[in-house]
């Protein structure tokens, strides 16, 4: 099961943290962190945060106030069952309960200080990998974690942008982790807030994000999706799948269904809304039908000068992108991955609720459906 390839990532986590996987209640601390002095920040303010569910994000300024702070967070992992669909379900693995994870947002210079915790109920080693974190495997390699242990990571946001979190535990622990959940986003705002193109100041009036992932449920021979007791029953059927590289779903926010009809994004005409726009794992081309990305951050860094009016944008597998778009028509839009297959047959599919006024210099129907003259 342990392939040679799979071997060598797993061995280069482990060089970065060679006490992973410790006996309980061995307490010595990663050779790395030791070897230098801490940083002093005694001086620096804290911000502590509360996260909250996707597609919503919590309170924050666009434009930063004042020297960076600490922006302190805690998330808890949870291992629990999903419903993907009307009949899938998994054994998801996840930060904070959701899939995707919280969105965390801070500026360009701060500090991320996150407590980390795997609650003793959990059944797996967990541990966190920040695509905005310099060293350790992007803070991987410093918090790996078993069930019963906490852990606390700072690392300072010094690049500007949108990027994947997810947990990497190792080897073949780490697509099965990321597929069954383990995935979110954190964006870190430049200082004087978005920017466009010629410098000029970029604001957003809501801001949605949307996680994309695949997952890989297995089926038994009449073709019914099995469910399993826990995760660990099912990790040989699901490497089977995810071997094909075809995954099962492909969904926004964790389900099928799970930001359209009542439980769609929401905005009026004239405001100017962000979508950020993560996948961990796969590509995905997000578009907005009947609307367009005014501004698009496609590999979601801040410092590159954004693209206008866009159909549809490339999010690579790995990372997260943004779009920044002004409704200007009233209506229902899908927010749909623009592999049509993937968002109708696997469900990467949302829906935008936009209330406002109609503009028929923009579109009119001129002559409604009608049987063919002559
Ligand atoms: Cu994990």
């Amino acid at each position: 099961m342990f392939t040679r390839r799979a071997a060598l990532v797993g061995a280069a986590a482990l060089a970065s943290a060679p006490l992973v996987i410790r006996a309980a209640g061995a307490e010595e601390a990663p050779a790395q962190a030791a070897a230098a002095a801490p940083a002093d920040l005694s001086s620096l303010p804290r911000v502590k945060h509360k996260l909250v569910v996707p597609p919503f994000a919590h309170a924050h300024e666009q434009v930063a106030t004042g020297s960076p702070v600490i922006n302190e967070f805690e998330m808890r992992i949870v291992e629990k069952e999903v419903q993907l669909d009307e009949d899938a379900w998994m054994q998801a693995m996840t930060f904070d309960g959701s899939i995707p994870g919280p969105l965390m947002i801070v500026h360009e210079g701060d500090y991320v200080e996150l407590t980390l915790v795997n609650p003793a109920e959990n059944t797996m080693p967990h541990n966190i990998d920040f695509h905005a974190a310099t060293g350790a495997l992007g803070g991987g390699g410093l918090t790996l974690i078993n069930p019963g242990e906490q852990v606390v990571l700072r690392f300072k946001a010094t690049r500007a942008g949108t990027f994947v979190y997810h947990c990497a535990p190792g080897g073949p622990m780490i697509p099965w982790h990321v597929v069954s959940g383990m995935a979110g986003c954190i964006m870190v705002l430049p200082r004087e807030g978005l920017t466009d193109a010629q410098g000029k100041p970029v604001r957003y009036d809501r801001l949605y994000y949307i996680g994309e992932s695949d997952h890989y449920v297995p089926k038994d021979a009449d073709g019914t999706y099995r469910r399993y007791a826990d995760p660990s029953e099912g990790y040989e059927d699901m490497v089977a799948v995810m071997d094909t590289l075809t995954p099962s779903h492909i969904v926004f926010n964790g389900a099928v269904g799970a930001l359209t009809g009542d439980k769609a994004m929401k905005a009026n005409v004239g405001e100017r809304v962000l979508f950020i726009h993560s996948q961990p794992n796969r590509d995905s081309r997000p578009h907005l039908i009947g609307g367009h990305g005014d501004l698009v951050w496609e590999t979601g860094k801040f410092h590159n000068p954004p693209q206008r009016d866009l159909e549809t944008w490339f999010i690579r597998g790995g990372s997260a992108g943004a779009a920044l778009y002004e409704f200007l028509q009233p209506g229902v839009y899908a927010y749909v991955n623009h592999n049509l297959i993937e968002a109708v047959h696997k469900g990467a599919t949302a829906h935008v609720l936009v209330e406002g006024a109609w503009n028929n210099d923009l579109m009119e129907q001129l002559v409604a459906p009608t049987s063919v003259a002559g």
